[in-house]
């Protein structure tokens, strides 16, 4: 079995506001990892460049993970580049040769100024930092990498289950599953392809979510991967998991926690899953980037229905135009589609947040993004969240439409202290725009209140007019057989700057659509559609 050492802990660092480090550079300061280098005094909100680096004792043929930097960096191995960290979240991996068993020095390169991958305009703020674990793992010669799981039928347990070799060679395979079946097949040109009927299999579901294990020994390589036996699937407007119709009632959450930034400790994603799993909730978008193997592991094992999507958010058509940047669209969905290839959590792959797709030009990069995952992943429904609406010309390019309304929030109006009034008209109208042979997702909506902001007039930023926009929409969805679900902006308040949007700005600096603040202090939205969640079938039926 490989054996992984986890390099989580103090790190020598140092950080310049103009030049990048040479990756052999002696450190003078420490800095945990994982951790954001920018929520540190006296580097608080300081962008440039910086570096961390430790010794590690390793030898031969090594892999190394690193689960989420930013904004984006280099890797190196005593001095020698080993490879880049492009995009902000996502998990990289580099196999390399790491010299003769003893103590070599891995360095981490960073840069936190914004860059084409991740404008300043984002509404969320971007953290330098090592967002996630440091992983090292030694490899036998030949090793297997792209273990894709796939259930073939949720019914009878068949599963497809495909693998390569580091080399093209014959290689006998020994397949041993939890339950004690055990089954035998070959690498043929470094390549397994093999189905298998899983006796005694359990289904993963948002209530049961079963794991099942299988351990692969090839040659010297052995490694343990658990996966679930589910099928998430369209059929008109409705998604079906296993076979049943399943409503997604959800929340849009950011990885990020005021005191640490995007380098969120295990705890806290347990303690943010628990909430929504205690209210109610089954869904959750990962707005708006690739999601941690630690968050994606805990979803599986606790049961919730992942969106996942690379970086790109509001970029406009002539950034699209540009071949080399749509080659860095096109790299970020394959990498995050093998990356979280095996977990069942993840139901939805997604891309480009409220791109310009109301323009035929768009299409082009719509449908490459889309063959692209699907070219690695054959069944997960693949989306993109728009805000064009009516004038939306690629809905029929993706599996499921979604759209991100924000009746009573965006269609403000001085005369008026509420358009609250303005849900049903605004998500009957904008339904009628939508195909109706797909599902339709509102993959955001909401509006933001300061938290212990309660005012007689109920109006915009208070605690009250937010629960009671957010429940108007959740009873508008649960009675519409129309909409697949509803997915809130947003779980909590995240830090953004101070004016992104022209129309209100941000106050504090921080998008306060959230139904938490960024403690997780509870709103009276939170509550109001936590007694929602639990005391309504969901179906046709007021609010009790
Ligand atoms: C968009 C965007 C979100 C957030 C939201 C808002 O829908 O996708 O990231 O910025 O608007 O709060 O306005």
């Amino acid at each position: 079995m490989r054996q992984k050492i986890v390099l989580n802990g103090i790190w020598d660092f140092a950080y310049s506001p103009e030049e990048k480090f040479s990756p052999l550079h002696s450190c003078t300061q420490a800095q945990p990892v994982p951790g954001c280098f920018d929520l540190t005094e006296p580097l608080c909100g300081k962008r440039g460049y910086a570096i961390y680096s430790r010794k590690v004792t390793a030898g031969g043929k090594n892999l190394l993970e690193i689960d989420g930097a930013g904004i984006r960096g280099e890797v190196y191995w005593d001095g020698q580049k080993l490879g880049d960290l492009p995009y902000a979240y996502m998990a990289e991996q580099f196999i390399f040769d790491a010299g003769e068993m003893g103590e070599h020095h891995l360095s981490i390169l960073l840069v936190n100024r914004h860059n084409e991958q991740f404008y300043p305009t984002f509404d969320f703020f971007g953290y330098g930092g090592i967002y996630g674990d440091v992983t090292l793992t030694a490899l036998p010669e030949i090793h297997m990498e792209k273990l894709r799981i796939t259930t073939e039928n949720y019914q009878n347990g068949e599963l497809r289950i495909r693998a390569e070799l580091s080399s093209a060679v014959e290689q006998k395979a020994v397949l041993q599953f939890e339950n004690g079946y055990t089954v035998n097949a070959m690498f043929q040109n470094g390549k397994l392809d093999c189905r298998i009927t899983l006796p005694d299999f359990k289904l993963w579901s948002v209530e049961t979510p079963y794991l099942h294990t299988v351990t692969i020994t090839a040659g010297d390589d052995k490694i343990t991967e658990s996966f679930g036996i589910r099928e998430f699937r369209t059929e008109g407007r409705k998604l079906l998991l296993n076979g049943k119709e399943i409503k997604l009632y959800g929340v849009n959450r950011h990885e990020s926690f005021p005191t640490v930034g995007a380098a969120v400790s295990p705890q806290q994603m347990a303690m943010d899953l628990y909430m929504l799993k205690k209210a109610g909730f089954n869904f959750i978008r990962g707005s708006h980037y690739p999601q941690r193997k630690t968050f994606l592991e805990l979803c599986d094992k606790v049961g919730m229905l992942i969106w996942e999507e690379s970086i790109g958010w509001n970029i406009k058509a002539p950034t699209l135009a540009d071949p080399a940047f749509v080659k860095t669209q096109l790299e970020q969905v394959e990498h995050m589609t093998w990356n979280s290839f095996n977990h069942p959590c993840v139901v939805i792959r997604g891309f480009l947040n409220e791109t310009d797709s109301q323009f035929p030009e768009t299409r082009p990069v719509i449908k490459a993004l889309y063959d692209k995952i699907r070219s690695i992943d054959p069944y997960t429904p693949i989306s993109f969240a728009s805000n064009k609406y009516e004038k939306d010309c690629c809905t029929d390019l993706v599996d499921i439409v979604s759209m991100n309304p924000y009746p009573g929030w965006y269609d403000a109006d001085a005369e008026r202290i509420s358009t609250v009034d303005q849900v049903v008209p605004t998500l009957d109208k904008l339904m009628k725009a939508m195909p109706t042979d797909r599902p339709v997702l509102i993959s955001e909506i909401g509006a933001e209140a300061l938290l212990g902001f309660r005012d007689p007039l109920k109006s915009y930023w208070t605690e009250e007019y937010q629960a009671e926009l957010l429940k108007e929409i959740f009873r508008y969805v649960a009675d519409n057989p129309d909409y697949c679900g509803v997915a809130v902006w947003q779980f909590a308040d995240t830090r953004s700057y101070v004016n992104t949007q022209e129309i209100f700005g941000r106050a504090r600096g921080f998008n306060n659509k959230g139904m938490l603040d960024e403690y997780r202090r509870p709103k009276l939205a939170w509550n109001t559609i936590e007694h929602f969640l639990k005391n309504t079938q969901k179906t046709k039926g007021d609010l009790k």
